[in-house]
């Protein structure tokens, strides 16, 4: 990791501490909310630092929300180490890498694709589908025709190394309809929301979903509401984990609703977490992660379980942080 100054954002604005990168992970303390002026990217797990630096070009000349969380994004989409954002991700049951994304401005304009094979940027495919057509979603076969139709470039997925690890567990698992495995690791969707200099708000969520899924599934990354929801009046939130249990409390929504009613980012983050706890009997490897902030610039994450960390950058500097949990693995 290059040699980069980690600021650690406390509840207080104004207490800053400088902390090393490799103290970076042990940000724990308090710096799961607090708020922060100007423009401001948050975004899941710590490939969110290398996206928010893509984020920070457009922000820091003063370009707009939407246009950095869709170049922010877009890092982690290209990173072919990652194994559930873009082309070096993993693919369903059946073999296919199918690609899910969203995006969002505060003014309620959105575009998303779900189910999207061979496409390098599926974020900029969901941007076209909120700006070129009449739409909101495209999935499948029709999003793909669209995509190749507006020219965006295709790439060949699985990639080798990750064809490999998929042949070894399909040898491993001969009973399809075994329940994937899933735990905090094998999760790291990248959603990013953002405000940009003029207060306006965007977010975009992007990835390849849940390993070896069944072919056709679709998680909530790239439903509006679920993975991701912005409103210029209120605020944003995104959310990382497993996708099925999100969608059923149309999560990201819930934590913007919430914000309206008063809450603060934290405390809707934790009550969307604590609505899917009650929901769920078995609570067995189920994470989820939510990141808000709201139009003031108060940011704050909640995960069910330890391990979720989100990154955060604005004018003071980045940090990666450590987000509250309810349990223990
Ligand atoms: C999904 N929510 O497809 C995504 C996966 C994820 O961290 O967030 N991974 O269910």
């Amino acid at each position: 990791m290059k040699r980069r100054q980690f600021i650690r954002f406390g509840a207080a604005v104004g207490a800053l501490s400088v902390v090393k990168p490799s103290q970076a992970t042990n940000i724990v303390a308090q710096s799961y909310q607090g708020k922060a002026k100007g423009p401001i990217v948050l975004s899941t797990w710590n490939h969110g630092l290398a996206a928010n630096e893509g984020a920070w070009a457009v922000l820091q000349k003063g370009g707009s929300a939407l246009d950095a969380v869709e170049k922010g994004v877009m890092v982690t989409e290209a990173d072919l180490t990652n194994r559930s954002v873009g082309v070096g991700g993993r693919p369903d049951r059946d073999g296919h890498v199918t690609l899910d994304a969203c995006i969002m401005s505060g003014d309620s304009r959105c575009g998303s694709v779900a189910f999207l094979e061979g496409i390098a940027h599926p974020i900029n495919v969901a941007r076209a589908v909120m700006e070129r057509t009449q739409h909101v979603m495209l999935v499948g076969a029709g999003a793909r025709k669209f995509a190749l139709e507006q020219g965006f470039a295709t790439a060949k997925m699985p990639i080798d190394e990750v064809k490999k690890d998929y042949e070894k567990w399909r040898k491993e698992n001969k009973d399809l309809f075994k329940k994937p495995d899933i735990n905090h690791e094998n999760h790291d969707t990248i959603g990013m929301i953002a405000m940009d200099a003029q207060g306006q708000l965007a977010g975009a969520c992007t990835t390849s979903g849940w390993a070896y899924k069944m072919h056709g599934r679709v998680g909530d990354s790239p439903i509006i509401g679920a993975g991701l929801f912005v409103d210029d009046e209120v605020g944003a939130a995104t959310a990382t984990g497993l996708g099925e249990a999100i969608v059923r409390v149309a999560g990201s929504h819930t934590v913007v609703e919430l914000m309206r009613q008063g809450y603060t980012p934290f405390d809707a983050c934790k009550e969307a977490c604590m609505r899917i706890v009650r929901k769920h009997k078995d609570l067995t490897g189920l994470q989820c992660g939510f990141i808000a902030l709201d139009k003031e610039g108060n940011y704050g994450a909640y995960s069910i379980y330890a391990g979720f960390n989100f990154a955060l950058r604005n004018n003071d500097g980045e940090a990666l942080v450590d987000a509250k949990f309810d349990r223990n693995w």
